[in-house]
């Protein structure tokens, strides 16, 4: 009997070993080899888009509101972050501040309305040693403290034209005053030499410049400035305000005191303030340039400069987007600058097609 046990049990043994020998060979699972992570080009960072900070001479005047909307224009059109500012009134020191406050933010470049040429040298060159480009234009700072200047129209032919504009009104002959923005800003004072310049001609011999004032581009003092000429020179026959806010103070101070007519009026006006005056004859003539074609210029050339596509320097052509083709001339001041184009002079015949233009 124990022997019939262990032959069972070798029997059953090898029948088991047997089915096992003929089960399926189950494969083993390969390990799968770890993936080596793919060095993937670093997705590359999105561009900063250039910084451009434009800076005018104060808030609330309406000529440099239809500049920010050229400038905004541009801005836009490169892809450009534009900000706008500027001090309440129009001080150097107000500009300094603000302008100290940019370099601090690191904007790429910063395009300035000077208030005073010399005293925003230090500024500027504070400005480009931290790397940013420094753009004037309207009124330029001193070309030590900027790169290049963007200039309206060419300073001599708008000092001259407004003689001529004024000599025509009164004949050639009588008192004359001029009402400017504040004393000191770069612009109107090298428009007043010029004015003198060509006051010098002997066809103006019998006009006499009995006095400059100023009204520091605010419409008040602008307006109390011009009440003053009225007293202190009974016998003016005209007045030439080479700034957009004292020419339309000036010719609300004429309408007011019934001097309408008998005090001629030029100058340098925006179309939209001026329109009225001009249809009543307060205004005769006046001369300007589109503001908001030199905000649009102003922007295009920062944007230019803080690619680095220009530098500022004499020879340089550029286009500015739809203003078209550009070079870098001398500003005849030590420094560089890009000019617009000419004044234009609306009266009576033109200034409907541009009253609601700017
Ligand atoms: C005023 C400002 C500006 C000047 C114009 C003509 O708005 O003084 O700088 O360009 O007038």
């Amino acid at each position: 009997m124990k022997k019939k046990l262990l032959i069972l049990l070798v029997v059953s043994v090898l029948v088991s070993m047997a089915v096992i020998g003929c089960a399926p060979r189950v494969e083993p699972v390969e390990e799968p080899t770890p993936v080596e992570p793919v060095e993937e080009e670093p997705a590359p960072e999105p561009a900063e888009p250039i910084e451009i900070a434009m800076v005018v001479k104060n808030l609330g005047n309406p000529f440099f509101e239809a500049a920010k909307k050229g400038g905004e224009e541009a801005a836009a059109e490169v892809g450009a972050t534009f900000i706008f500012d500027a001090p309440a009134t129009p001080t150097a020191e107000g500009q300094i501040e603000i302008i100290d406050a940019l370099i601090a933010r690191g904007v790429d470049v910063i395009a300035v309305s000077a208030n005073d040429p010399e005293a925003l040298v230090p500024v500027g060159k504070k400005a480009m040693e931290a790397g940013i480009k420094m753009v004037t234009w309207d009124s330029a700072i001193a070309p030590e403290g900027r790169q290049i200047f963007v200039n309206q129209a060419d300073m001599e032919q708008i000092g001259r034209i407004q003689v001529q504009m004024l000599a025509e009104m009164i004949d050639y002959e009588g008192e004359i005053a001029i009402l400017s923005a504040a004393a000191g800003m770069t612009n109107q004072e090298i428009w007043i030499e010029w004015m003198k310049e060509e006051l010098k001609d002997p066809k103006y011999e019998k006009m006499e410049l009995v006095a400059i004032v100023y009204g520091d581009d605010l419409r008040e003092k602008s307006y109390t400035e011009a009440q003053g000429l009225f007293k202190s020179y009974p016998d003016l026959k005209g007045i030439i305000s080479p700034t957009t806010v004292g020419i339309a103070a000036t010719a609300k101070a004429l309408e007011d005191a019934g001097l309408s007519g008998k005090i001629a009026l030029t100058g340098l006006g925006l179309p939209s303030e001026m329109a009225e005056y001009i249809r009543r004859g307060t205004c005769q003539e006046m001369a300007l340039w589109n503001p908001i074609d030199l905000g649009y210029l102003s922007t295009y050339v920062s944007y230019l400069m803080a690619t680095g596509e220009i530098t500022g320097a004499v020879g340089e052509t550029f286009t500015a987007g739809k203003m078209g083709e550009y070079t870098v001339v001398d500003d005849g001041m030590g420094g560089t600058m890009v000019i617009l184009g000419p004044p234009f002079r609306f009266n009576a015949e033109n200034i409907d097609e541009w009253a609601d233009v700017y």
